[in-house]
């Protein structure tokens, strides 16, 4: 048997020398794709990296983030409404392409739509006759990025909803806005659905069973004949997923591939503790489906002018950067016109600026004109599969190796030193994510150190190192992978120096303390509203700020200034106290009032399945009697979902006996994105005690609170 395919082997070589073809051109065969791969969707998704989200409607006027469905069309009038200035200043910060909320969960269509009397012609602006959806492509088309469109599926207004009607209706609506609008490159759609409601005047609950309402095997059949080239995004994909929070930020390892489980599926216990799904890791094999991180520049998706001085500042954006686009993940930034249908300039300087910082920090790769040795080429071909592809602009040319080739290592000699603080990696992802782990050293003092690992590399992985390296050598080992390498990308970079924005933080005795990382010359602040100047006071100790207020801080460092930090507080919390809860809990209610987001009164039991009653509450006495414009409260911070209250009563009282309703709604989205939520009172009210009562929680058998305040 041996001898017989030896004689074989010999005879093949015998052919190949007389046909003058290599024997080891059969090595030289580009690799053969490992497991899943991407779609012609996919591949432009990747390529894209970052694309901003635009939420306007009624909620810009009402100051919600979830409409009821029976907001008034005619209170939407946005007089200077701009696409080509919303698009313009995404474009400006790096974004390729914008997502309209074409219709949130309020059921408004924001174009002329036959399918719904809820649309743009029943408001103010442009007397009925304008077509927003319209001018965004327009303006897209203009500027050279690309359009994305997000139809709500849960629709608080239509009195279908729930029934197999609404899904005509919601397919007719995707038809209108995909076959007249078009082409987009993602197909939107979230995951709140269901849940009480306008729907046409009934003012109830309806329920739906999100894995069959929406019969999403043949809407998303529907979608690719409309728009064959638009991923889907959802929840479970079908080509993109959602990554599981509102935060922006991708799994550490985060594998383009993912074995599609519904959200609340899977190994979350009942009571709802863990949030982070394995959708933010995604899973070693199953589809190709990368995570989408979507956030808001400001704390909501729609414009709150009390959320005006919180926008995301440059490096903030930067940072989720490297933690979504750096882990192979898509940044879906949330933009949020005001009521004139204009961003902020706070928000086009943030964006800009961003914009910048990103050129300048990606402008020059420091290993391009680098000498390689690598420990192994495919077919020993460089001429094909080099390392010299790894610097190129192409991000599928490649270095590859021989299929037995699993762990090289690779040299790149800069041949004088150089200093750098970000690594790049990407793989020829139309050959699949073979990649498991990678390690990188710098030749120091006469030595390789690892300088860093990392995880899934895919379509594209940053990694930011805590402090600029110099050297003139850095190596790359593959230190796991599944299949051959395929390498497209290596690329070092350097950030440019920044000094970090002061953090800024209030006791429980009402003594706001201002700090930073690092020593700077001089952290300089402001109570005023103004922001801090190379003049203003400089911090030096704890400072009372009873009645609340707002603190600006800079670091000044030579002749360099950090960005603005900015903290708005309420009334201090010095000498308040709890008067009594309604629930048993393990922890005290005082971390309620104790000015420390990260402890909890949290009266979830230990046992998930126990039954809870609510309303839970917690009545607070604030040692004398103040004046009350509006109450906050902040959910867990600790990334668990239960117990995150969504319906609450506010009541004060001057006795901390009889009880007053001052306050009565729901907190929409706030799952998703648990960030402090501002009740206004309709006018201010004086009294000495106040009462949190919550009907409902999203999750969870208790009530956890962060947080209470009074403004
Ligand atoms: C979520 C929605 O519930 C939010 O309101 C927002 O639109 C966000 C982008 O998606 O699922």
């Amino acid at each position: 048997m041996v001898e017989t395919l030896n004689a074989g082997l010999k005879k093949l070589s015998v052919l190949c020398v007389a046909t003058g073809f290599a024997i080891n051109s059969f090595a030289q065969a580009p690799p053969k794709p490992y497991g899943a791969l991407p779609n012609k969707a996919q591949l432009n998704w990747h390529e894209m990296g970052m694309y901003c989200i635009i939420h306007f409607g009624v909620d810009t006027y009402t100051n919600k983030e979830w409409g009821y469905g029976d907001e008034d069309p005619a209170i939407v009038n946005p007089t200077k409404f701009d696409a080509m200035q919303i698009v313009g200043a995404a474009k400006a910060g790096g974004f390729k392409g914008v997502v309209i909320v074409a219709k949130h969960h309020d059921g408004l269509a924001i174009w002329p739509t036959k399918t719904t009397e809820h649309n743009i012609t029943k408001t103010s602006w442009k007397n009925g006759k304008g077509d927003m959806v319209k001018e965004y492509k327009l303006a897209c088309q203009k500027l050279g990025m690309q359009l994305g469109l997000y139809c709500s599926p849960w629709d608080r207004n239509n009195p279908y909803y729930g029934t197999p009607k609404y899904l005509e209706i919601y397919r007719a609506q995707i038809k209108e806005l995909y076959t007249n609008y078009g082409p987009i490159f993602i197909s939107w759609h979230d995951g709140a659905n269901g849940g009480d409601g306008y729907y046409g005047g009934k003012r109830e609950e309806r329920k739906i069973d999100r894995t069959t309402y929406y019969d999403w095997d043949n809407t998303w059949a529907m979608i690719r004949k409309w728009q064959p080239n638009a991923a889907i995004f959802g929840d479970i994909g079908a080509d993109v997923r959602w990554v599981g929070n509102e935060e922006g930020e991708a799994g550490k390892t985060s594998w383009a591939t993912y074995a599609p489980q519904a959200p609340d599926a899977g190994k979350k216990p009942s009571n709802g503790y863990s949030k982070y799904w394995e959708a933010t890791e995604g899973t070693r094999s199953g589809n190709w489906m990368p995570a989408e991180c979507d956030v808001p520049l400001r704390p909501g998706w729609f414009y709150h002018a009390s959320q005006n001085e919180q926008v995301k500042t440059p490096y903030q954006l930067l940072d989720l950067y490297y933690k979504s686009v750096g882990r192979g993940a898509d940044l879906d930034l949330g933009l949020s016109p005001n009521r004139d249908g204009l961003l902020d300039d706070n928000d086009v300087a943030s964006l800009k600026q961003f914009g910048a910082l990103l050129k300048q920090t990606f402008a020059v790769n420091l290993l391009k004109g680098a000498s390689f040795t690598a420990s192994n080429i495919r077919g020993n071909s460089k001429a094909k599969f080099g390392p010299a592809f790894l610097t190129d602009a192409d991000r599928y040319s490649y270095w590859a190796t021989d299929d037995a080739v699993k762990t090289p290592s690779l040299v790149a000699d800069m041949h004088t030193a150089r200093t750098f603080n970000v690594i790049r990696l990407r793989e020829n992802i139309k050959l699949g994510q073979r990649i498991n782990s990678i390690a990188v050293d710098a030749y120091l003092n006469g030595e390789w150190k690892e300088i860093a690992t990392a995880t899934s590399i895919g379509a594209n992985r940053l990694i930011r190192l805590p402090q600029n390296i110099t050297a003139s050598k850095v190596r790359l080992r593959v230190t796991g992978a599944e299949a051959c390498v395929a390498l497209s990308d290596f690329g070092l970079f350097k950030e440019p120096a920044h000094l970090t924005a002061p953090g800024i933080s209030r006791d429980k005795k009402g003594m706001v303390t201002i700090a930073t990382d690092a020593p700077v010359s001089s952290i300089r602040y402001t109570t005023d509203g103004t922001a801090p100047t190379a003049l203003s006071p400089v911090y030096q100790n704890s400072f009372a700020l009873a009645n609340g207020g707002t603190v600006k801080a800079v670091s000044f460092e030579g002749n360099k200034a950090s960005e603005l930090s900015t903290k708005a507080f309420g009334l201090s919390k010095e000498g308040w106290k709890v008067l009594a809860t309604s629930a048993q809990a393990d922890t005290k209610p005082e971390y309620a009032i104790d000015e420390d987001a990260n402890s909890n009164w949290n009266t979830l039991p230990k046992d998930s399945l126990a039954t809870a009653a609510f309303p839970q509450e917690i009545a607070i006495d604030m040692g004398a009697e103040q004046t009350i414009k509006s109450f906050t409260y902040l959910p867990r911070q600790d990334k668990k979902t239960g117990g995150i209250a969504d319906r609450y009563i506010f009541y004060t009282s001057a006795d901390g006996q009889t009880w007053q309703q001052v306050a009565v709604g729901e907190f929409s989205n706030i799952q998703a994105n648990p960030i402090e939520q501002t009740v206004p009172l309709a006018k201010a009210v004086q009294a000495r005690y106040f009462k949190f009562s919550v009907l409902h929680v999203t999750k969870g058998n208790g009530l956890a609170v962060a947080e209470l305040g009074v403004n």
